[in-house]
């Protein structure tokens, strides 16, 4: 049996065809159920739909065998134990600092609210400054704008939530793509059955 992991949401939709392209397509009566298993049109591959912060967690430890999850995810789970093979050039976006207009950054200690505190915290240690960072789980947006913090790190899309919130964007911190990874035991083991699913998958691109 193969298992692949994949996103809820908004990766979800873009992934779908993607695998449909590849030759493995999920009936619509399943992707319709509450099932969070689902079968697919071959009796040996399934396919779990996850949290999209729990697809490494999944990988990593060979519950799933592959999986795809955004660029953003996998910085902060860390990625241990996975390979990450493809860059599939979906569900594009960037890991970006923000904050309100005019606003100063440069004082000595910053605070940033952000769901991605492995991202925040690299990148402005990197810039030789000192930050406590807020852990949020949502609507960064709303830090700044009540005095919560005096910036936040988190993606930007089409820019459209920043500007409805009065927050400009300033530093990008990285590029944001999906990209498709192997449990490094499975990659092994079931080489020629991944990789030949992989193949087909970058095809289909
Ligand atoms: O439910 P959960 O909290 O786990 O995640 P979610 O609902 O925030 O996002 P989900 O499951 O739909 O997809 C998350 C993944 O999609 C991320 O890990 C990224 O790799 C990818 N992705 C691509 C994005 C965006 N674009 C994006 N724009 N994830 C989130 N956003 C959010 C962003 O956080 C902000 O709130 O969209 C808003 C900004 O969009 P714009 O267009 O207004 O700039
Ligand atoms: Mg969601």
């Amino acid at each position: 049996m193969l298992t692949i992991a994949l996103s809820k949401g908004r990766i979800l939709d873009q992934t779908l065809p993607l695998l449909e392209e590849a030759g493995i397509s999920i009936p619509q009566t399943e992707l319709k159920s509450r099932k969070l298993i689902l079968d697919t049109n071959f009796d040996d591959i399934q396919v779990i739909i996850l949290r999209a912060s729990d697809v490494p967690v999944f990988v990593q430890h060979g519950a799933a065998d592959f999986g795809i999850a955004g660029k953003d995810v996998l910085i902060e789970h860390g990625a241990d134990g996975v390979f990450e093979l493809l860059d599939l050039g979906i569900s594009k976006c960037r890991m970006m600092v923000a904050s309100e207009k005019d606003k100063d950054l440069n004082k000595s200690s910053l605070k940033v609210a952000t769901k991605y505190v492995r991202s925040a915290k690299e990148y402005f240690y990197s810039q030789g400054k000192q930050v406590e960072v807020i852990k949020l789980y949502g609507a960064m947006e709303l830090a700044p704008i009540v005095g919560l913090s005096d910036c936040i790190v988190d993606l930007v899309d089409t820019g459209n939530t920043l500007k409805a919130n009065n927050l400009v964007p300033l530093d990008l911190i990285y590029e944001v793509s999906s990209r498709l990874i192997v449990n490094s035991a499975a990659f092994n083991t079931k080489h020629s059955e991944i990789n030949g699913w992989i193949q087909k998958i970058k095809e289909s691109l």
